[in-house]
């Protein structure tokens, strides 16, 4: 086999931009599979270029011309910006390959733009696609490991690829491992509820975290893992074993129920920063943040008593709710988080409205069945800036008003002041004034509104959310053109719709997918 000039691209960000909130953090949030592909495409004898897109960087200019091979990795929000490459690259003569939360989601979709489309990725099968690395139009084949990796490259070896990513985050730095893949819990909302739990070996964490600790001072590591925490001693171990306390700092998701006193002690010994546990809902979850039976009024203050001796031991603590689930009804809800916040001066809340990303979780066929998954292209499937999903017991006007009403609340320079005295070291005080200010507080809010605005005086924008049209509004087909930028040029005709019950046709149709050897290929 020849050698291969193969382009790896990280999209965390869905179009350029000039954001302050993007400027800081983007770079932080690159992902781990690109990386891991990277050194396997090396492996295998190949030249390799990755580029971590974060909005701020001319694309095209960064990749080869002439590469073989293209490798996306792609989130739904940049599924659009993923195509027009992708048509791009195509036009040039390269294999194109999608992998990522949207080719996992998507699938059928993602089919149409690519000649790969890979669900769970190992060694093997990126191997496999080397060697074939063939066309496959107009639809793409779709490639999936039977399971999760049993074991991923490392920071040593994905050093090369992390380090000029790191260069493009000015003031944090943040350095991505993993430990586990999957989840024991299942929340019927997550990818993970049917992913089954599984460790990487700690022995290779302990390593690469010396490897770190002689790399950098102080160096900052973000797990990736879904749920740290799960194996808390083995992970505390493979931890003190590779540094003196608190010589690298950490920042991990986890559940709140994973989360007790005797643990924080240990985890603010051995570094750890920030947390970002999820609360979800005051009716709904209370397995997640242990609050069992308890909701509404009682599950606030638990869950704010919680959260305040947490942010006695660490510095940084998010969490995240999910505003809109079926278990919520009228102003109550919102209400509570409000008192929530308010009872909890410290915590940045981070809102997501509720999403069903195609065949991300096994609830999703419910909200298919009940016919109530909206349209709307994934550029704006981000959790916040279109919600496909109708809420259950809101109208969309009252909805927006809630949310409108909760945003302003938290970003309220009343709240932003309670955050910014209540965090006592400066990056999470400064962090936290960023956020509000910038895309993900005021920016959102102003987003809010307009759309708002729009429920009531835009005809056809309002026929939109109430099912009655699939004509795609004027307004989000503006957005994307001026988002995509110089790509929009590139985006394939027909991406800006796609069909929502996708996943449920699927699951009707019952095609059984055909075995080949240690893979499987769907409907191809
Ligand atoms: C860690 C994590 C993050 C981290 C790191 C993000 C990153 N860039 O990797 C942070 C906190 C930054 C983050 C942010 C966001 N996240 Co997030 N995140 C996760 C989480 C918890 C784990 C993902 C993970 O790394 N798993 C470990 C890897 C190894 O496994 P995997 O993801 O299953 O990937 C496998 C395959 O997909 C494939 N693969 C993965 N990438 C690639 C790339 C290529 C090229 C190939 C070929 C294959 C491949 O190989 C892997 C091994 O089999 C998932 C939920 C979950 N439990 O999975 C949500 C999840 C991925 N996030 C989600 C979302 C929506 C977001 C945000 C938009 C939230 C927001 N509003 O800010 C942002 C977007 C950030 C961005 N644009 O980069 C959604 C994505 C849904 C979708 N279809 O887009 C998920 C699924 C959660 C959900 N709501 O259901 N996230
Ligand atoms: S605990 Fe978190 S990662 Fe695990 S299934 Fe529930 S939401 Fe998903």
């Amino acid at each position: 086999m020849h050698k291969l000039r193969i382009g790896i691209i990280d999209l965390v960000a869905r179009g350029p931009t000039r954001a302050l909130y993007a400027r800081v953090m983007n770079a932080n949030l690159a992902s781990i599979m690109p990386q891991a592909i990277g050194v396997w495409c090396e492996a295998e004898g190949h030249d390799v270029v990755l580029v971590c897109y974060t909005g701020l960087e001319n694309l095209v200019e960064e990749l080869p011309d002439n590469v073989d091979l293209v490798f996306i990795g792609a989130f739904s929000e940049a599924a659009l910006l993923a195509y027009s490459l992708s048509n791009l690259f195509r036009s040039r003569g390269a294999i194109t390959i999608l992998g990522g939360p949207h080719a996992r989601c998507y699938p059928e979709d993602a089919r149409k733009y690519f000649d790969y489309v890979l669900g769970f990725t190992d060694q093997s099968l990126i191997r496999e696609v080397l060697q074939d690395c063939a066309r496959h139009r107009p639809l793409g084949v779709q490639l999936a490991a039977r399971r999760q990796p049993v074991t991923l490259p490392g920071v040593r070896e994905r050093w090369k690829f992390i380090a000029p990513t790191l260069e493009k985050a000015p003031v944090l730095k943040l350095i991505p491992m993993i430990g586990s893949l999957g989840c024991p819990y299942t929340c019927s909302f997550c990818i993970d509820s049917v992913v089954p739990y599984q460790t990487l070996d700690f022995g290779e964490i302990t390593e690469d975290l010396r490897f770190l600790a002689k790399m950098q001072s102080r160096p900052r590591v973000a797990w990736h893992d879904p749920n740290f925490g799960v194996r808390f001693e083995d992970y505390m171990e493979a931890i003190e074993a590779a540094a003196p306390p608190g010589s690298i700092d950490f920042i991990a998701e986890s559940s709140l129920s994973l989360l007790s006193e005797p643990r924080l002690k240990r985890l603010r010994r051995n570094g750890f920063r920030a947390v970002l546990p999820g609360v979800e809902s005051w009716y709904e979850m209370g397995n997640k943040s242990k609050t069992g039976t308890r909701k509404g009024m009682d599950k606030v203050r638990e869950v704010s008593e919680h959260v305040n001796m947490i942010m006695r031991y660490l510095p940084y603590v998010q969490t995240n709710f999910v505003l809109g689930l079926d278990g919520d009804v009228g102003q109550e809800p919102f209400e509570l988080t409000k008192r929530f916040i308010n009872l909890t001066p410290g915590v940045f809340p981070g809102y997501s409205l509720l999403s069903a990303f195609g065949r991300a979780a096994p609830l999703n066929l419910h909200y298919q069945r009940a016919n109530r998954v909206l349209g709307f292209p994934f550029h704006f499937l981000d959790n916040n800036r279109a919600m496909n999903v109708k809420p259950k017991n809101y109208s969309w006007p009252d909805f927006y008003d809630q949310v409108i009403g909760l945003t302003e609340h938290t970003f309220s320079w009343r709240a932003i002041t309670n955050r910014l005295r209540s965090n006592r070291t400066a990056i999470p005080k400064w962090l936290n004034v960023v956020r509000a200010v910038s895309s993900e507080g005021f920016g959102r809010l102003k987003y809010y509104k307009e759309v708002r605005r729009r429920l009531d005086t835009d005809l056809q924008f309002r026929h939109y959310f109430e099912q009655d049209t699939t004509q795609l509004p004027r307004f989000f087909v503006d957005r994307v053109r001026r988002e995509l930028g110089p790509m929009y040029e590139w985006l394939p005709t027909g991406a800006l719709y796609h069909d929502p019950y996708a996943y449920l046709k699927g699951e009707e149709a019952l095609a059984p997918p055909v075995d080949i050897g240690a893979r499987r290929i769907e409907g191809n």
